[in-house]
């Protein structure tokens, strides 16, 4: 395993059509795609702005270069696809986020490593724990376990698994 993972995130579009694109723009920029999780689709978070559901999923990718390096790629690949950057949590074509960087933990205005919000998400810790039920929060060493027993019930019932991408 690499143990670099990239969360998948769109509401806007067509966001199947988007992560496929992504993820061949990703592979076009030395960004080899090892495995994609399946994918589910849940109500935008916060709740009540009457935003599209999301789809989320996760892909486990292999990169040579730093964090850093992969955010700007992951960025630009976001902008090819027609991201617009709105206010915060605003709907959008392709949110491309790095979850997890070899374990690495990393604050700095442009990057937080691991993801900040990741462990209070289901539509982000489920498509992990099918491609790593053994992964471990670096800040904690906690398994991801842990925090899947602690999401909201409603918020795991609204989660709704609709298959693979491909
Ligand atoms: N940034 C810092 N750390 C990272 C990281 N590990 N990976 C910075 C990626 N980016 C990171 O992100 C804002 C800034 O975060 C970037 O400039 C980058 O330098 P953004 O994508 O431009 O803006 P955003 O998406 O509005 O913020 P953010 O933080 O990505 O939002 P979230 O927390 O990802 O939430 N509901 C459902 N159901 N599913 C979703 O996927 N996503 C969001 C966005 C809201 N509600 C959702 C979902
Ligand atoms: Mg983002």
């Amino acid at each position: 395993m690499t143990r670099i993972y990239i969360a998948l995130g769109a509401n806007l579009s067509n966001p199947k059509e988007t992560f496929k694109a992504a993820l061949s723009l990703l592979e076009n920029r030395a960004v080899s795609v090892k495995r994609v999780s399946g994918l589910w689709q849940s109500p935008s978070w916060p709740p009540g702005q009457g935003h599209p559901d999301y789809l989320n999923g996760a892909a486990e990718v292999e990169f040579d270069g730093s964090a850093k390096e992969l955010l700007t790629i992951l960025m630009d690949v976001e902008a090819v696809l027609g991201r617009e950057r709105a206010e915060r949590n605003a709907p959008r074509t392709l949110d491309l986020d790095i979850l997890d960087f070899k374990g690495e933990i990393h604050k700095s205005g442009r990057l937080t490593l691991p993801h900040p919000r990741m462990l209070e998400r289901g539509f982000v810790l489920f498509p992990l724990d099918q491609l790593n039920p053994e992964w471990t929060d670096p800040v904690s060493g906690l398994p991801i376990l842990h925090f899947i027993a602690r999401l909201e019930q409603d918020d795991v019932a609204a989660m709704k698994y609709v298959g693979t991408l491909i």
